[in-house]
This record gives structure tokens, C-alpha cells and sequence, in this order.
């Protein structure tokens, strides 16, 4: 590939929640990833991305945790700009669209479409909260998807097929707002006739041509990226709406259009244009080069529920507002499981990269690479412990580090440090070169594919070869026998080792660059990769291990935790009692005793009269548990009893103390039972 100039976005996240894994294993690390390896190989980049501030992902969340949007855009846009940031996702800007200068961008895009006649103005009847006094859109309504019959599709799309939709597609609409089926109403809008633009979608996205050129590889878009955007175009593209009737968003720059905001699809992705100007302006750059310019690729890491949206209608809003190019590339990801489910931030059943990142600072790359592992390129995946636990022990330490750990001592041990001078090769020191140099350039082709997960596997064949090369010369036996041998064994398992510094470098930034220090050796383009890098009498320094061990009491701690943070379940079961004295409760004595005898109490459903061994006694008790047990199936039973509870007369017995039950949900009774060996006398405490 030539030195091709990109702009590089990755989906801005909705300041209405912290990232979890999901999030940075399908969007953010990968294109991290690209962007890293396309610095190192000389391109002109700009890698663009920030919080998505509008639309009802964000007055919903504030609505629930009480506070107004503002305060609920402010705190979550820190927390995922400083877990970004910790992570090392090295973005050139995370912005913001709740900023000026984006709702300046929008309100300028939407007056210039509206000016050249590409919207329709249009008064249609839309669902309404009458208890609320509000229009549903969006996400204040929910109803069954038409296409994949999912029960909780949004009024704007549905997460499960992934298809657009507009509130009055939904079967059986329920307002999010009240949960109440919602009326309709009349109130007009701006809308894009997406159906108009069919006819150039379909030969672009398929392959690649617009007006008769080729703009992009359509061999290089996923399978899954054509294929949904293609479903969606034969089954025919409609006017949808692009502004709500709504209180927090971007104005709509008009007369007459109170009370009215630009639709978030239409908001956010201009906010890939805002940050850029952003950043532009901060680095003395021109933002048109990054979006007007042909000699540019523009690339979209999203996930594969944002596919219409980056694919259809962005693409639509650029060419219609004119002067902008398209995406070269929309590289979507599928879904990322954990431990068996769903991530939901609802049921809290997620790993949040800010929660992790407080626990394990220093495992950084770990987290990296794992994820990389297992990111969701073609279908779904799932994160589990036990592999982290797997993929860092059997991987990162046994072969990366065992590898590093190994070059970098024994060139202490032997050379204090100093890089041996490399001699005559042999058949198999010269296929290791060849592979050292094949490696990086397989790496490229891949990375310019969007395959990183391939990518990373080839990056660590490096690692893998340097490892075997290792344990099959085994130079700490053959140092005794032949020292010249070792030197040229050393010298190159130093050059695999300097290259790793420069091959990992766009997965495991952290990891590479404690490689170079140990070598000695500066950042590197890519250009530089597969060559020799050190040279004879270069100083070396000894090793820090790159990465512990994790334990199985990680994992377990992990698991467990995950489970612990779920959210208790609503429960039936009456609150604790008030505080009672450790006096208080000695005064009581309760023993195990041993049923002998049960009998019906007459006319009394719920009483069984039991005469009961105590080991100090045969006592009659009445017990409320005639619709649990039958008086059979109770003789022979060991159970706990209250003995000195003050005799009662119960239906004219006297029952001299108490049989202890526990009570289930239903109101179910049952024994409390010790395990075997213990007699009717023996105390509880
Ligand atoms: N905030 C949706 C999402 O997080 C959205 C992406 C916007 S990209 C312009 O799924
Ligand atoms: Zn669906």
C-alpha cells in the first residue's frame, strides 16, 4: 500500500455509562491498533474520537440517576476520557459534542442541506406521552422489531439485527417514559429521503464505484458490513426523520423550529468533523485536508449495531451536503460475551475498563492482548478469566517473556551485557532471518486488511520462533564447548529480540517499549523491521520480568466478583430486625431434639401435636406445620428447638417450647436439620 494519508474514527461512546470490555475489544483497541501500525509505517494520520452528548441515551440515564444531562455528559465523559487515556488508546482528540464548536459544525451542515433542497418538510402524526407531554422517539419507545420480532427494539433501531427503524415500524409500542402504550400526534419534521439514494448506494457499497470511479476495495469491507447494509437497501430505503422534538441537542438552526433538535444519527457522526476542526485548530493544521481531500482514506471502527448509520446514512449526509469524502473503509465489529452472557449494564454484568484499570494499573498489555485474541471480527466472542488467565500464562510469560527474559540474561551472564559479535551462519541461523524479515510484512498485510487479530498472532510467531531457537540450541550447554558457536546464537536471538521492540509496538505499546530500553534502542518506523538492529558491542541491560503469572485465585476472585456485583434481586424477604445483645441472645436455649411422636391436633389444620426427646427430657410441643409435614413423616426427625420459651396452651395442649423452621420465598417450612451424628440434647449456639 502507498503511503496513503487516513482519518481514523472510532464510534463516539454515549456519556451515559463507563466502557466495559465489549466496548474496547470491538471499536477502540482495534482501531488502536490500526492507527499504531499506520504511524510506524509513515502515513499522514489523524485518529478522531470523543463522547456522544445528545439524543435520549443521555436524558434517559440523567432521568434515571436524578441529576440533569449536563451533569451526567460532564461525569461520563471524564470517566471515559481518562480510561482511554490510562489504557493508552492514543486518540489525537477526544472530544466532545456537547462543545460550541461542534453544534456550530452541525447546525452549519443541517442549514447547508436544508438550503440545497435535501430534506422534506413534513407534518406526520408520531407517537406522544400524554402523562409525559412528550413525543417518543428514539429511545423513549420500545416495541417489537418487524424484522427480527426482538421485543425491545428502539424507536430508532433495532440492537439485535442491527436494523434501522422508526417509531411507528414497532409492533405493540410501549412508552419508555410512563410504560404505557403511547397516542398519536401530529407535529412536523425535517426528513432525508433516504430512498433517493438508493440507486448510487448500491453500486458503491458493492463495489466500491461512485460516478463511475473506484473509491474503494470492496474485497477489503467485511462480509457482514455489505451484507446488512445491502439487506437494508432491498428492502427499500424510506424518508426518515432528522430532527425530534426534544429539549437537549443541537438547536435546529431555523425559523419556527422551537422545541426542536437535530436527530443524535445526525449530531454525532458530524462530530467526527467538529473534533477533527477541534484538533486542527490546536495543531495549526487545516481540517479540510482530513475530510475534503481525495488523496485520503477515511476509516469507521464501530460496532456492527452502528453499520446503517456509518455505511448509509453519513455517507448520504456528506455527499448531499457535497465537498466531502466517503469511508474508504467501515470496518464493524460483532459482539463481545462474557462468562457466558450478554455484557449488560443494566444486570451490571460487565468488566469496566475504569474498574479494571484501578485494580490492575500494570496490567495493561495483558488486557491488550487478550482481547485482541479474541476480538469479535467476523462473529461473536466471548471473554472469559480463565482464558486472560491462559492467554497471559501460556503466552505473554512461557513464550514472550521466557523468550526476552532468557536473550537479555544469558547476554549478561556471558557478555555482561554487550551484544556478541554474530559469525558464520548456519542452514538454520538463516531461515530464522528470513522468517524475522517475512514476519512484519505479513503483519502489514494483514493490519491493511483489517486482521488484527491475525496480525498480533503473527507478531508473536516472532516470539515463538525466538523461543524455539532458544530451547533447540540450547547455548547454556553449548557454551562450555563451543563459546564461538553461543556468540552468533546470542547475537541473533538479540536481533529477534530488538525486533519484537519494534513489532509489538502497535498491540502491546508498553511491553515494546521496555523491549527497546532493554536493548537500547530508540522507536523505529516499520520500514526498519526484519533488519538487523543492534550491532556488535551494544550495550544490553538485564531484564524485569514482563509479565506475572496469574494465579488461579485471580481467576476465581475475578468470577466472583462478577457475580457479586450483580444487583440483588428484588426480594420478599422482610429486612433485618433491630439489634439485639450477645446477652440477649444467650438467654435463649435452643437444642437439638428428636421427634418421637406426632399426632393431629383436632380441628386444627396447621397443628400437629409432637412429643419431642430433648436429651433432657420428653416434652409435647405444638407446631404450625401440619400443611408441610404429615405427623409420619416427621417421626424419627432431629430438629431445633426453643426450649425455654414460656409454656403456652395452644387449642387446649400445653406445648412447652418451640420447633425452629426456616421459611422459604412461597412461605414453604422446613427443618432445620444437623448433618449426621448430632443427638437430640446438643446445643446451638
Ligand atoms: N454513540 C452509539 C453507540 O455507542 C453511538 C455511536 C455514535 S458514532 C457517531 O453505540
Ligand atoms: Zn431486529
Amino acid at each position: 500500500m502507498n503511503k496513503s494519508k487516513f482519518t481514523v474514527t472510532a464510534a463516539l461512546p454515549y456519556a451515559n455509562g463507563p466502557l466495559h470490555l465489549g466496548h474496547v475489544a470491538g471499536v477502540y483497541l482495534p482501531a488502536d491498533i490500526f492507527v499504531r501500525f499506520l504511524r510506524s509505517n509513515g502515513h499522514d494520520v489523524a485518529f478522531i474520537c470523543g463522547s456522544d452528548e445528545h439524543g435520549a441515551a443521555i436524558t434517559l440515564r440523567a432521568k434515571k440517576e436524578g441529576i440533569t444531562p449536563r451533569e451526567i455528559v460532564d461525569k461520563y465523559n471524564q470517566i471515559i476520557g481518562d480510561s482511554f487515556k490510562q489504557f493508552g488508546i492514543s486518540f489525537d482528540i477526544f472530544h466532545r459534542t456537547s462543545a460550541q464548536i461542534h453544534i456550530e459544525t452541525a447546525q452549519d451542515f443541517f442549514k447547508v442541506l436544508e438550503e440545497k433542497g435535501k430534506f422534506i418538510e413534513e407534518t406526520t402524526e408520531q407517537y406522544y406521552d400524554e402523562e409525559y407531554q412528550q413525543f417518543l422517539a428514539d429511545r423513549y419507545i420500545t416495541g417489537e422489531c418487524p424484522n427480527c420480532q426482538n421485543p425491545n427494539a428502539y424507536g430508532d433501531q433495532c440492537e439485535k439485527c442491527g436494523s434501522a427503524l422508526s417509531p411507528t415500524d414497532l409492533k405493540n409500542p410501549v412508552s419508555t417514559l410512563s410504560g404505557k402504550s403511547p397516542v398519536l400526534r401530529s407535529t412536523s419534521h425535517w426528513f432525508l429521503p433516504m430512498d433517493r439514494h438508493e440507486e448510487w448506494l448500491r453500486p458503491w457499497i458493492k463495489e466500491g464505484i461512485l460516478d463511475g470511479k473506484q473509491q474503494h476495495d470492496p474485497k477489503a469491507w467485511r462480509n457482514q458490513v455489505i451484507g446488512q447494509c445491502m439487506s437494508w437497501i432491498d428492502c427499500g430505503l424510506h424518508p426518515r426523520a432528522m430532527t425530534r422534538d426534544l429539549d437537549w441537542g443541537v438547536p435546529v438552526p431555523l425559523p419556527g423550529a422551537d422545541g426542536k433538535v437535530l436527530y443524535v444519527w445526525l449530531d454525532a457522526p458530524i462530530g467526527y468533523i467538529s473534533a477533527t476542526k477541534q484538533w486542527a485548530l490546536d495543531n495549526g493544521k487545516d481540517w479540510k485536508d482530513y475530510w475534503c481531500n481525495e488523496d485520503r482514506k477515511l476509516v469507521h471502527f464501530i460496532g456492527k449495531d452502528n453499520i446503517v448509520f456509518h455505511a448509509i446514512i453519513f455517507p448520504i449526509l456528506l455527499k448531499d451536503h457535497g465537498g466531502f469524502i466517503l469511508p474508504d473503509n467501515v470496518p464493524a465489529y460483532e459482539f463481545l460475551n462474557l462468562e457466558g452472557d450478554k455484557f449488560s449494564t443494566s444486570r451490571n454484568w460487565a468488566v469496566w475498563l475504569h474498574e479494571y484499570l484501578e485494580r490492575y494499573p500494570e496490567k495493561i498489555d495483558e488486557l491488550k492482548y487478550t482481547l485482541t485474541c479474541i476480538a469479535p471480527e467476523t462473529k461473536d466472542a466471548e471473554f472469559t478469566w480463565k482464558e486472560y488467565q491462559a492467554r497471559v500464562n501460556n503466552e505473554l510469560a512461557d513464550i514472550l517473556g521466557n523468550f526476552i527474559n532468557r536473550a537479555l540474561v544469558l547476554t549478561q551472564k556471558y557478555y555482561e551485557g554487550k551484544v556478541p559479535a554474530c559469525g558464520e551462519l548456519t542452514a538454520e541461523d538463516k531461515q530464522v532471518l528470513v522468517d524475522m524479515k517475512a514476519i512484519p510484512a505479513r503483519i502489514a498485510e494483514l493490519v491493511y486488511q483489517y486482521k488484527l487479530r491475525d496480525a498480533q498472532a503473527e507478531a508473536m510467531m516472532l516470539a515463538r520462533i525466538g523461543n524455539k531457537y532458544l530451547a533447540d540450541n540450547e547455548p547454556w550447554k553449548l557454551v562450555k564447548t563451543d563459546p564461538k558457536r553461543v556468540e552468533t546464537i546470542m547475537n541473533i536471538a538479540l536481533q529477534i529480540t530488538a525486533n519484537l521492540g519494534l513489532v509489538l509496538d502497535p498491540f502491546l505499546p508498553e511491553t515494546a517499549a521496555k523491549i527497546r530500553a532493554f536493548v537500547g534502542t530508540e522507536v523505529q518506523t516499520w520500514d526498519k523491521s526484519g533488519t538487523i538492529l543492534l550491532q556488535a558491542g551494544d550495550q544490553t541491560s538485564t531484564p524485569t520480568i514482563l509479565f506475572q503469572k496469574i494465579d488461579d485465585e485471580f481467576v476465581a476472585r475475578e468470577v466472583e466478583f462478577l457475580h457479586a456485583s450483580q444487583p440483588v434481586a428484588e426480594t420478599t424477604f422482610p429486612p433485618q430486625k433491630e439489634e439485639t445483645s450477645f446477652d440477649d441472645f444467650t438467654k435463649m436455649d435452643i437444642r437439638l431434639g428428636t421427634i418421637i411422636e406426632a399426632i393431629r391436633v383436632p380441628k386444627a389444620d396447621k397443628l400437629l401435636q409432637l412429643t419431642v426427646n430433648t436429651g433432657i427430657d420428653t416434652r409435647t410441643i405444638v407446631s404450625g406445620i401440619a400443611e408441610h409435614y404429615s405427623p409420619e413423616e416427621v417421626v424419627g426427625k432431629t430438629v431445633a428447638v426453643l426450649m425455654n420459651l414460656a409454656p403456652r396452651k395452644i387449642r387446649g395442649v400445653e406445648s412447652q417450647g418451640m420447633i425452629l423452621m426456616a421459611e422459604n420465598e412461597e412461605g414453604k417450612l422446613s427443618f432445620m436439620i444437623p448433618e449426621k451424628g448430632f443427638e437430640a440434647g446438643g446445643e446451638i449456639r
